[in-house]
């Protein structure tokens, strides 16, 4: 045992003991003041790789761009990039790549979103040491979506994926290619992350109260650029938002109320789209949208940007920011028409096979986060499902800070959500996230596919997760 893993299990020996208060000591966790800038640094796009066969991929210290001011070091699965590769694929690819660890840290891959065999899926005890390497292989077997991939190793996912580790993919499929969706030039990918630099270097430091609320930046970086623009045509852009955020959720709005459209969500396409003038995005949590910036001129500018929000705890929603610029640097006269219809989404009747996760946190020798009183443990099972069976998961946060649900291995439908949020527009399709802020309590529906094995349920505050916020169910 690691000496690390063994304080902490004593530490957790002596607190079982002991009675468990609840959380009566309130945590103050103080909102990290927002950097400003003028957006001068160039958006940069991650590699696309096609359907990738036998790709070798390596996690490693580098050296990346941020901004204008020089390097960053940081870990990433590219040289000199801030984001790793994105793995565009047709549904039904054979997925192959030989993934070699150059940190001097254990580490792993978890895909997430996709519906994988356990034994690929990343899980804690699936790690690869230190110069060591393993295959990934799976066959891409769903919708058309965009989905990503990160660390999962336990007590690190946070830090890992937090200093550069992540990346996207996109699934194609011929029902979402029949759409027609705006593509080529006018689909950008983009991954909104917040990091904490000094003098340009990234600090992964969290205190005591930042393990509470998660770990947030001041500078808000999109595919790994602080303060991006990019230039665009005054014409309908298909944008592929990933908030790979380690804590901070999004109220993702565009300048002047400039309206957008939700086409899609963790799992794809939604039955139709949704017209909107702001998104609540948390951790994980990926959207499709559609924006026609058709209304503005040549050199008007508009901003991606995040609205302020209420409930989100007292380390955030208060403040509002800006992501990116959108420059118009061309004018074009075209009329897109956004489809209002997009797919079928057979909706699933909640199920008599219900599990209750209660959200919490909980007073030891320090405060922890727990689901059912419970932190995690790798050789606990705590849920075990049945292979084709449905079943209808509650999570209730009784907390006072939101947390961002995650289940690896399948995708569900939100069937409630108690409140006054109610389901939000891009709620209504297929989820692998789901984002309970305070006294929330939300029902989520799924029909667990035929991958037998150790999967994870998790919160995606990473901070929370390596705190212990996970649990480990078993498809059997
Ligand atoms: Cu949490």
């Amino acid at each position: 045992m690691e000496r690390r893993t063994f304080i902490k299990k004593s530490a957790i020996g002596i607190v079982a003991g002991s009675a468990l208060l609840e959380s009566c000591m309130k945590v103050e966790p103080v909102p990290v003041s927002m950097a400003s800038d003028n957006f001068s640094n160039l958006l940069g796009f991650p590699k696309v790789i096609q359907n990738p066969q036998d790709y070798v991929m390596t996690a490693k210290s580098t050296l990346a761009k941020v901004n204008n001011n020089g390097m960053t070091e940081m870990l990433s699965y590219m040289e000199n990039m801030s984001t790793g590769p994105l793995f565009k694929m047709q549904k039904g690819h054979d997925f192959s790549l030989l993934f070699k660890n150059n940190l001097d840290e254990h580490t792993n891959i978890h895909w997430h979103g996709l519906l994988i065999p356990a034994k690929m899926d990343g899980h804690p005890n699936d790690v690869v040491h230190a110069n060591e390497s393993f295959n990934y292989r799976f066959t891409v077997n769903q919708r058309a979506g965009a989905y990503w991939y990160h660390p999962h190793p336990h007590e690190a996912t946070a830090r890992q994926t937090y200093m550069g580790l992540a990346g996207m993919i996109i699934v194609n499929d011929a029902e979402e290619a029949a759409l027609k969706l705006p593509s080529g030039e006018l689909e950008l990918p983009l991954i909104i992350s917040d990091k904490r630099l000094t003098n340009n270097a990234l600090l992964y430091n969290p205190t005591t109260n930042e393990v509470m609320s998660g770990y947030m930046g001041e500078t808000i970086t999109v595919n790994g650029i602080a303060f991006p623009f990019t230039e665009i045509t005054n014409t309908t852009y298909r944008l592929r938002i990933l908030n790979a955020s380690n804590a901070r959720i999004y109220n993702l709005a565009f300048s002047n109320n400039l309206p957008f459209t939700v086409i899609g969500s963790d799992g794809g396409l939604l039955e139709n789209s949704v017209k909107v003038t702001s998104l609540l995005l948390c951790p994980a949590e990926r959207i499709d949208i559609l924006v026609d910036f058709g209304k503005l001129s040549l050199g008007d500018v508009a901003f991606l940007k995040s609205n302020t929000f209420p409930n989100g705890s007292k380390a955030q929603g208060q403040e509002e920011f800006s992501l990116m610029k959108f420059i118009v640097k061309k004018t074009v006269s075209e009329n897109y028409t956004i489809p209002a219809r997009l797919s079928t989404i057979e909706r699933l009747a909640i199920s008599s096979k219900t599990r209750n996760f209660k959200l919490q946190m909980k007073m030891g020798l320090r405060m922890t986060h727990r689901i059912n009183n419970k932190l995690y443990e790798s050789n606990r099972i705590d849920e075990t499902v049945k292979a084709g069976d449905t079943e209808t998961w509650i999570f209730n946060n009784s907390s006072d800070e939101p947390h961002p649900m995650h289940i690896h291995g399948v995708q569900f439908q939100i069937s409630e959500r108690s409140g006054n949020r109610g389901i939000l527009p891009h709620e209504k399709g297929w989820k692998d996230v789901v984002l309970l802020l305070p006294n929330e309590i939300v029902k989520v529906t799924m029909k667990f596919p035929d991958n037998k094995g150790k999967y994870m349920v998790h919160c995606h505050n990473l901070e929370h997760e390596d705190d212990g916020m996970m649990l480990q169910f078993e498809i059997v």
